[in-house]
């Protein structure tokens, strides 16, 4: 055991002693959490360093998952469940007068991500180290993370996400681990005995800081790291020569304008607007992270020569895939190595996965941009580029084909065909989506490179979203299974056999419901408003996008909220519907979007005469620990993107764990989710993949044809435009000319009499809580298949060739 009641108690009296000067009956909630956190790193210390020396001793392969983005959430409770010292912790806090969930909530979410991918990536890292595969992740240290909501009024209003203000626990600042990145500049080419070799001078030189993260395993002695680099000036804090001439505010101008490459994430998921700063931001920790792996490697006395053999670095989306350019510069430039060998060692380093087929979220950058900040990067990929196209043209003799595949084609550079061609793996995020891929958008380069393309369907710690987040849930499944589960979450599979049980059923009512009046109480307490524990509670919660469709949800509200007018006897289970999204800060549509659900929201919660049988909630700055509060209260789970726009989805698989229904279209991994339960527990509906392609591909797609031919959907869509939900008519016009003049990109009107359909045999369903609970326990039972430890021995098996550690404790 690491720690024993008795000590941990001494142990954390002293930390408030020896951090505030403080004993715990004078201290804050917050310095009680500081004082905690520290602790807990402390604990975690001896295996952090025993790993890093372990893996350095015995030359292990490693893996960097290089990502922009990691919504790693709060790290405590996680910390002290993967240590195996939560009861140690919660009763011997409590002997101290101290609750320790609510020392959790004092925590500020590290929300340096927008949504799923940079979600799954902190899922990955979980996984890594408690599967014990030496794994590491690299990125960005960002001053603010995801803005944070507020809705005013109806409306969001963004504010800065100062995670920092009470500073981190988690994280060792290791300056003496410090690299230079280079900006700009020009290049000169020299020859010497036949050799050509290029000198990079006048570049602009920005410190990049380390800060590392332990991401602890589950009872194990692994400890990797997420190691985040932080932008700083070489010379401290000011441009000297300007400071010395009295140019006091030019001189904090060079320190600010460095410091801005790692201040901010940008909180846009979709449409890429090319800017320059986001270019910075990835090279700088792109540079930065693989120059610290190759120093570190080389520490191992290994020739440069072997490197592919020790260290695998993934590409999370095309955001990190200046790697290739990268490792290429440095292994040629730097570590003097023929173009031909560097560039067989680079494809056999370098693993891409693609999170999305929306075009606009294809990253491209503008040739003359990128060749003035990287001059010699761009030469790398240019020549990466001439090489390839002359591969493309030998194989098909084709002009056209190449300049289809050019990695350089029309002023612009495209970083996924970077990716593509510097990787020894391709993966899409769930079997449809990797389908697509192959069949459509990267259709040419499967063909002319099969054996790179494969799927890894996503996948969710459980660790976080089951056994964090639900803790009663797992005592019943414990008390049930055993604890096989929690080490092997398959084996959740034998739950199945307890779904037509009563007993467990009847438990797992008491366990669904206990959850609900928690939150139900969280909402009157914070919000004022009263919800009913024994709704039904109907869960959409993910970015707001048009693809992923909360307008659909919006419309059926309005459609029961109308029926309901009509005939308030009308025989339906009453229903919350509770909506969590941010927009993008400048997703004109999105944002009218959240204002239409706050305003529907008005109107249903405060009509009387439909006696509170529907209530619409909109649960302000969605983010990790939000979801960890409100997905084990979910009955009803919303997936209902238009077919082939989700990738995979990884709010579906938490919902599936925690016990709720899934109402979904047969779109990203809800398609494997539906192949594993079955018909009769998942409610599907919507057009299938096939139909949705073809409207696309034939452009026959008629909105108007829905509006003018079905009188609901024309009751709900002139509802926007005539006054009827009680604001000025102006405010919803352009969801409504988004959908009549611009036809409805996403086909809202041609799926709204199936999805409501589909919403009338949830609530059927749900009226046989017998056979509910059924469906329920199903859906458990079957989502071990999508813990992120079965994602993630997937990839260590077919992509990265890295096998676990056992890592030894030995007390120093
Ligand atoms: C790119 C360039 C400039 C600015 C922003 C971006 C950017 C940032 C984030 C582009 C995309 C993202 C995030 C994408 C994302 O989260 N995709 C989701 O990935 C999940 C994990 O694979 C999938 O489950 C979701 O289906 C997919 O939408």
């Amino acid at each position: 055991m690491l720690v024993d009641k008795k000590t941990f108690k001494n142990d954390f009296k002293k930390k408030l002693m020896t951090l505030y000067a403080e004993d715990i009956d004078n201290s804050s909630k917050l310095h009680q959490y500081l004082a905690l956190g520290s602790l807990i790193k402390e604990y975690s210390a001896q295996k952090w360093m025993n790993t890093n020396n372990q893996y350095a001793k015995e030359s292990r392969k490693q893996v960097y998952y290089f990502s922009m983005e990691f919504l790693i959430g709060r790290l405590l409770g996680s910390n002290i469940l993967n240590l195996d010292i939560y009861d140690i912790c919660e009763e011997g806090l409590s002997e101290l007068g101290i609750n320790l969930e609510e020392l959790q909530e004092v925590e500020n979410d590290a929300g340096l991500g927008n949504g799923g991918l940079g979600r799954l990536a902190a899922c990955f890292l979980d996984s890594m180290a408690s599967l014990g595969i030496p794994g590491h992740g690299c990125g960005i240290r960002y001053d603010y993370g995801l803005f944070e909501q507020k809705i005013v009024d109806g409306y969001q209003v963004e504010i800065p996400d100062n995670w920092l203000r009470d500073g981190n626990v988690w994280e060792v600042r290791r300056e003496d681990k410090a690299i230079v990145v280079k900006f700009g500049g020009e290049v000169i080419q020299t020859e010497k005995d036949g050799k050509l070799s290029f000198e990079h001078i006048n570049y602009e030189s920005v410190l990049a800081v380390p800060y590392d993260t332990p991401i602890i395993g589950y009872k194990n002695n692994t400890v990797n790291t997420m190691r985040l680099w932080r932008a700083e000036t070489i010379d401290k804090d000011f441009d000297l020569e300007s400071f010395s001439k009295g140019q006091y505010s030019k001189a904090v101008e060079h320190k600010y304008s460095i410091e801005s490459i790692s201040q901010v994430l940008y909180p846009d998921d979709t449409r890429i607007d090319g800017k320059i700063l986001r270019l910075k931001q990835q090279y700088f920790f792109v540079s930065a992270g693989l120059k610290s792996i190759i120093r570190s490697y080389k520490k191992t006395g290994r020739p440069i020569e072997e490197i592919h053999n020790y260290i695998q670095v993934h590409i999370n989306d095309t955001h990190p895939s200046i790697a290739v350019a990268e490792f290429m510069r440095i292994l040629i430039d730097e570590e003097n190595l023929p173009w031909d060998e560097a560039w067989k060692m680079t494809t056999e380093v370098m693993a891409y996965t693609n999170h999305t087929i929306l075009a606009e979220a294809l990253e491209k950058w503008s040739i003359e941009l990128f060749k003035k900040l990287l001059p010699r990067v761009f030469m790398i990929i240019d020549e990466i580029n001439e090489r390839f196209c002359k591969e493309v043209f030998e194989k098909y003799n084709d002009l056209e084909k190449v300049h289809k595949m050019a990695i350089i084609a029309d002023g612009s550079i495209n970083m996924a065909y970077l990716a593509i061609v510097g990787s020894h793996s391709v993966n899409g995020v769930a079997k449809l989506h990797t389908e697509i891929l192959k069949s459509r958008e990267l259709h040419n380069f499967y063909e002319f490179y099969p054996e790179k393309f494969n799927n890894k369907t996503n996948g969710i710690t459980h660790r976080r979203w089951l056994m964090k987040s639900n803790p009663r849930l797992c005592e019943l499944i414990t008390d049930t299974i055993g604890t096989k589960w929690i080490e092997a979450p398959e084996k959740l599979i034998d739950l199945i056999v307890y779904s037509e049980d009563e007993n467990f059923k009847n438990k797992l009512h008491e366990i669904k419901q206990n959850n609900k009046i928690r939150f139900a109480e969280m909402v009157k307490a914070k919000y004022g408003i009263s919800i009913d524990p024994n709704s039904i509670f109907d869960v959409q919660v993910k970015r707001l996008h048009a693809y992923k469709r909360q307008l659909l949800n919006v419309f059926n509200i309005l459609n029961l909220y109308y029926k309901l007018k009509d005939d308030p006897n009308l025989d339906i289970v009453p229903r919350t519907f509770f909506f969590g999204a941010k927009a993008a800060p400048g997703y004109y549509l999105a944002k009218r979007t959240i204002k239409l659900i706050n305003t529907v929201a008005n109107l249903v919660n405060n009509d009387t005469t439909i006696n509170g049988k529907i209530k619409v909630l909109f649960l302000e700055n969605y983010s990790v620990s939000l979801a960890e509060k409100i997905i084990p209260c979910a009955d009803v789970s919303e997936q209902i993107s238009t077919t082939t726009k989700e990738a995979s989805g990884t709010g579906n698989m938490k919902f599936m764990m925690n016990g709720a229904i899934t109402i979904a279209t047969l779109d990203g991994a809800n398609v494997e989710i539906h192949e594993k339960v079955g018909d009769k527990n998942i409610v599907i509906f919507g057009m299938k993949k096939d139909e949705v392609m073809n409207y696309e591909k034939n452009k026959n797609y008629n909105a108007a044809y829905y509006y003018n031919n079905d009188p609901r959907i024309k009751r709900i869509v002139d509802s926007l435009i005539d006054g009827s939900l009680g604001v000025p008519k102006s405010e919803f016009e352009d969801i409504y000319k988004y959908l009549l003049a611009n036809n409805d990109e996403f086909f809202v009107l041609k799926d709204f009499d199936d999805y409501v359909e589909a919403q009338n045999r949830i609530n059927l369903l749900y009226k046989n809580q017998s056979k509910w609970l059924e469906m329920s326990a199903v859906n458990i039972a079957y989502s071990g298949d999508f813990s992120s430890d079965n994602t993630i021995k997937n990839y260590a098996k077919e992509i990265w060739h890295v096998n676990p550690v056992n890592i030894k404790l030995k007390k120093n």
